[in-house]
């Protein structure tokens, strides 16, 4: 388990940065007489900054710590918490003082089991103190509760012989489609030598008779389940001297289209996941596009491509 604790401030102060020792965690916890204002970004400076840079599998916990009660930006702040949340952050509150908004401590850490209230900063740094003991147990607490897995609302590895594209369609007003393939693909050396997940994968086949910047798009199915923040996660390979250019195009009915991820020329022989998080409705048409290169040598791969409900996970 790892645990951080950072206080609310203008300067989200991190008093803890890392620690496997929950009890070194605990005692950390110094008087501070900062100003509170900022507890989303505190939050995001957890997980983003702290957590985002040192993977892990074990469990990681950020101790809010908060004096504050009108003070706070409920607003930003309770998003924030929940992102952090269902990007697998566990959240415990440390409400210190009078002025504390009980009802949004509970909001922030997502129960009102998993806050606790101390009189004073003095009363936790007491050895032994029951403070301390509290939130070391509520510590414990949140690692013992599931953590919901982000919620698929559709995928696609092109396995199913019957429907390999899983309800996505290639566009016909482009110039080429891809291609579901498996194994190497025929030219050398370009694209990949097999499917990053199960047996087959799609790509786009650069040789003749395909040109420079000749495209092919496709189109990720509309869902009606698709509203507010998702996440588009899927593998891509550009490997080749001639590989141009792979986007994610969103497209809304009343605005121009806009590109919301990219990646150009070579990458190496290898899969990488990409994932991009963005606010869409129901009316949203996702693209993925690819362009051909100078030579044949221009194969671009995708697999495993999912469309998740909420933010991103972080990194695993
Ligand atoms: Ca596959």
């Amino acid at each position: 388990m790892q645990v951080a604790v950072i206080t609310y401030s203008s300067k989200a102060l991190i008093k803890s940065p890392l620690s496997d020792s929950l009890s070194e965690a605990v005692s950390s916890l110094t008087p501070d007489s900062t100003t509170n204002r900022n507890v989303s970004g505190a939050i995001r400076l957890a997980y983003s900054t702290i957590f985002d840079s040192t993977p892990s599998s074990s469990d990681r916990v950020v101790v809010v710590v908060t004096t504050a009660g009108a003070t706070v930006d409920t607003e930003k702040t309770l998003p924030e918490a929940l992102a952090a949340r269902r990007s697998g952050l566990r959240l415990v509150v440390l409400g210190v003082g009078p002025l504390v908004n009980g009802t949004e401590a509970a909001a922030i850490a997502g129960s009102d089991s998993l806050v606790v209230y101390a009189d004073s900063f003095s009363q936790l740094v007491l050895r032994d103190s029951p403070v301390a003991g509290a939130l070391a147990a509520k510590i414990c607490q949140t690692s013992q509760s599931p953590i919901s897995p982000p919620v698929t609302l559709w995928s696609c590895s092109f396995e199913s012989s019957s429907a390999p594209l899983c309800g996505m369609t290639q566009d016909t007003t482009d110039q080429f489609d891809w291609t579901v393939f498996t194994g190497p693909t025929p030219s050398d050396p370009t694209g990949p030598d097999s499917a990053f997940d199960g047996q087959y994968y799609i790509y786009i086949e650069a040789s003749s008779p395909r040109q420079p910047d000749d495209e092919a798009r496709l189109f990720l199915p509309r869902l009606n389940t698709m509203s507010g923040t998702v996440c588009i996660d899927f593998h891509y390979h550009m490997f080749g001297f001639h590989i141009n250019t792979l986007k994610l195009i969103q497209r809304q009915s009343s605005t121009t289209p806009s590109t919301v991820w990219m990646r150009s020329r070579d990458q190496g022989n290898r899969w990488y996941e990409a994932r991009v998080e963005l606010d869409v409705t129901s009316d949203t048409q996702l693209l993925l596009v690819a362009s051909r290169g100078q030579e044949y040598s221009g194969d671009i791969g995708l697999d495993a491509i999912s469309i998740l409900a909420g933010p991103c996970p972080s990194a695993s």
